[in-house]
């Protein structure tokens, strides 16, 4: 036998006697890029010493900064020795600058817990400080004094993409510094490294600006605040608000980048800019006068793009960017409309004088004027992916949120991109069972779909990819008034995002991310961090029968699958119902109720869902156009599936069209014979949700010629109000065509004015 073959037989002997590594991989989030496993452990204990070279105040600093985590997890306060040889020593953990790792890059790091040191090193502070991220990961939470096993293992590490971001709007809800800190705590445990900070918003300015007081003294307060569901249009006459002085504004800047995070201020212009209009009412198109807003949306008095606005922005601008020590400075961008500029004297006149085509050309006007300001400060701007509309500014980084289009645009310009699509980034959305859920401004993001994510679109050409920086998770606040409510949106879905960021894409499986995530909450209770546990919620989804007909449903739990009881015959779900197997045909309408059972008693809530099963659930079903990428449902099927969607969340179960007809053909598989056909419609204005203006209902018996048998008009849609029945008369056919027309662009004086609607529609029921 040659020494290949030896070593081979040798090491299938060792896999046969079980796995080579003896220890179970620590739940690290994210998971880092190599990671073995050793044998045996470092202990912990109350001698062990963190020890940085004695010329590194940097380093000092971090091993200060991690000496206090390791307290407040453990229990045990590591002095830490300043080394002329930071090598020596046993029981310690070294933290050292090589620079000869040049190869983790300018974030990576490596770290080796042996037994008797543990060592982190890199070839920069920020590698370190990363490092250190992994190393507190490694403590178990609840110590509590007693010496603990540190395993021994060996990581290489460095992220994927350089921006690795959350967002905050402390606009729509204010949060105060304390706040803050914590966030930006919970960003860096993650390895993120980008704090964006909305600051200002119809709602509020939140950000002292010395040469003009009355953004804070004014802009800052509203004297109520909208509340429940946008379509309830109820307030309260609390007053609210708050800002940051300079010196708020200094101190959290200064605590970020202790923590390798950047803080990328946003300042909205030239739209979402009332609060600042009531400060300054002279900078609009009418003059005003403005109140702060109250409720949510987009308003239509924006900033006049005349001269006094360029330079009280860029005023404003200077006063930021001697804050704000990043690169990028946000300008905001998006929902800007165009009502007040097309009538505004000063505006039309300006756009002749620059002899500009129309008013998309206006904002990229100045957005211009803006940039060039900015890059003369030595700062790059970034805006939402309106700015692309009209022409981009030269040098503009875009943040994608409409979805990827946007983003793949300004990547195709050679522009930098950082996408942040509804679809997957916006944690304002619901992340579990909207019925279970507090209220939320609407979509279904669950931290699968967020795991699921790929911040490279396919569409974009290899050479072009270099211009993604990365992602970012936003937290939108119309509907997240306290802190509490803001970790319970953001928590875990910012664990998701940040392996998306950091992790390698190959080796990327949510099973085992999800596994290490329910390990890693014991750290998240113990720093007292309200994380969300809709993760926990028994999943229902719904499943393309293969025969057809009625509706399949398939439950799942973190758990595993044999705890999961169901009723179907409306007595209530138990631990003596019987137990789920497998998908479920459901053949009637009927009432679903489910439950997770452990050791003989329900674990968590007990869920309800209704199933309405008609002619056409289960059947296919055919879409001339496909929804939006941020609100796409389960494609097609969604509208069969079994399941309504709820008229006052639209959560799951609905499909979303931005702009498009609804245009969708079932094949009823054989010849039927029905007389009604219904469709549910959302009707949401807050959101730039409109019903339908026609909707009409076509049969075939050859699915090509198709022949109209009902129609529907605006009032008619209207009066019926969600549900729309339509009696079609006895009708024998295999193909039903449903035509709902969108309702176009949306008229002024209504939420999303100059926007295309939005058209959301579910179950289409033959019956
Ligand atoms: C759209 S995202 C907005 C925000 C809202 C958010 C709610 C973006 C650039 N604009 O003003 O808060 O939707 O999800």
């Amino acid at each position: 036998m040659n020494q290949r073959r030896l070593a081979f037989l040798f090491l299938v002997i060792l896999l046969a006697c079980g796995p080579l590594a003896s220890q179970e991989l620590p739940a690290l989030i994210p998971k880092p890029s190599k990671i073995s496993m050793g044998k045996g452990s470092f202990t912990f204990d109350t001698a062990t010493a963190f020890v940085v070279p004695a010329h590194s105040a940097q380093l000092s600093e971090l091993a200060a900064m991690a000496a206090e985590e390791v307290h407040s997890i453990t229990g045990f306060t590591p002095a830490i020795r300043r080394d002329k040889q930071p090598l020596a020593g046993k029981n310690v953990v070294v933290l050292r600058i090589a620079p000869a790792l040049v190869r983790l890059g300018a974030e990576g790091y490596a770290l080796e817990v042996g037994q008797p040191v543990i060592l982190i090193e890199a070839p920069t502070a920020a590698g370190v400080w990363f490092g250190l991220q992994t190393f507190l990961q490694l403590l178990p939470p609840g110590a509590a004094g007693a010496p603990f096993a540190v395993p021994v293992l060996k990581i290489e590490d460095r992220p994927r993409f350089a921006w690795r971001g959350m967002h905050l709007d402390v606009c729509r809800h204010f949060f105060p510094v304390a706040f803050v800190k914590k966030y930006i705590d919970e960003i860096a445990m993650y390895k993120m490294n980008t704090f964006h900070w909305h600051l200002t918003d119809d709602q509020g300015w939140r950000i002292e600006i010395k040469r003009y007081p009355k953004l804070t003294a004014i802009g800052a307060w509203r004297s109520g605040t909208m509340v429940g569901a946008y379509s309830l249009q109820q307030f309260d006459s609390v007053r609210y608000g708050g800002f940051y002085t300079q010196n708020e504004v200094k101190e959290v800047v200064a605590y970020a980048r202790k923590r390798h995070v950047t803080v990328v201020p946003e300042i909205e212009m030239p739209g979402h800019s009332l609060a600042a209009l009531a400060s300054y009412p002279e900078l609009s198109c009418t003059g005003g006068p403005f109140e702060v807003a109250k409720g949510w949306g987009v308003f239509p008095d924006v900033f006049c793009p005349k001269e006094t606005t360029v330079t009280f922005l860029q005023n404003i601008l200077t006063e930021v960017c001697a804050l704000f020590p990043g690169k990028y400075i946000h300008i905001g961008g998006d929902e800007c409309p165009k009502d007040r500029w097309k009538t505004c004297p000063n505006c039309q006149a300006l756009m002749k004088k620059l002899r500009l085509k129309n008013e998309n050309q206006l904002q990229s006007y100045f957005v211009r004027r803006i940039e060039k300001f900015l890059n003369k400060k030595g700062k790059q701007m970034i805006g939402w992916d309106e700015i692309l509309e009209g022409g981009l500014a030269p040098n503009a980084a875009v943040m994608s949120w409409r979805g990827t289009a946007g983003g793949i645009a300004a990547a195709k310009q050679r522009h930098k991109v950082v996408m942040s699509p509804g679809s997957h980034c916006y944690f304002d959305h619901y992340q579990g069972e909207p019925a279970f859920e507090p209220l939320a401004i609407g979509g279904y993001t669950t931290v699968d779909k967020v795991y699921s994510y790929e911040p490279i679109p396919a569409e974009l050409k290899r050479s072009k990819t270099k211009y993604i920086l990365g992602a970012q998770g936003n937290v939108w606040t119309e509907y997240i008034p306290n802190e509490q409510q803001v970790e319970y949106m953001a928590m875990p879905r910012m664990a998701a995002l940040a392996e998306v960021l950091w992790s390698p894409k190959k080796g990327r499986d949510y099973a085992d991310f999800q596994e290490r995530l329910i390990r890693h909450f014991a750290l998240l209770d113990k720093k007292q961090v309200n994380y969300s546990r809709s993760i926990f919620q028994v999943k229902l989804a719904m499943k393309p029968p293969p025969s057809k007909t009625g509706a399949l449903v398939e439950l799942s739990s973190p758990f595993g699958g044999t705890g999961i009881h169901y009723s179907l015959d409306g007595s209530p779900a138990s631990p003596s119902s019987p137990q789920y197997a497998g998908p479920l045909p459901v053949i009637a309408s009927s009432l679903l109720k489910f439950c997770y059972v452990d050791r003989g008693s329900v674990r968590g809530r007990v869920a309800e869902q209704a199933i309405t099963v008609t002619k056409s659930t289960g059947k296919s079903i055919k879409l001339k156009t496909p929804p939006h990428e941020n609100y796409p449902g389960d494609g097609a099927f969604t509208l069969v599936d079994g399941i309504r969607g709820d008229l006052t969340r639209y959560g799951k179960n609905w499909i979303g069209f931005w702009g498009p007809d609804l245009e969708a053909v079932i094949d009823l598989d054989r010849t039927e014979a029905f007389s009604r056909v219904s469709l549910d419609v959302f009707d949401g204005e807050g959101s730039w949700i409109y019903p339908p203006i026609s909707i009409e209902v076509f049969v075939s018996n050859d699915g090509e010629r198709f022949t109209s048998v009902k129609k529907l008009s605006a009032d008619e849609i209207r009066r019926q109000a969600g549900s729309i029945r339509m009696d079609v008369g006895p009708q024998s056919a295999r193909y039903v065509k449903v035509y709902a027309q969108n309702a176009g662009t949306i008229q002024a004086g209504k939420q999303g004015a100059g926007s295309a609607s939005w058209l959301f529609v579910d179950e289409i029921m033959i019956e």
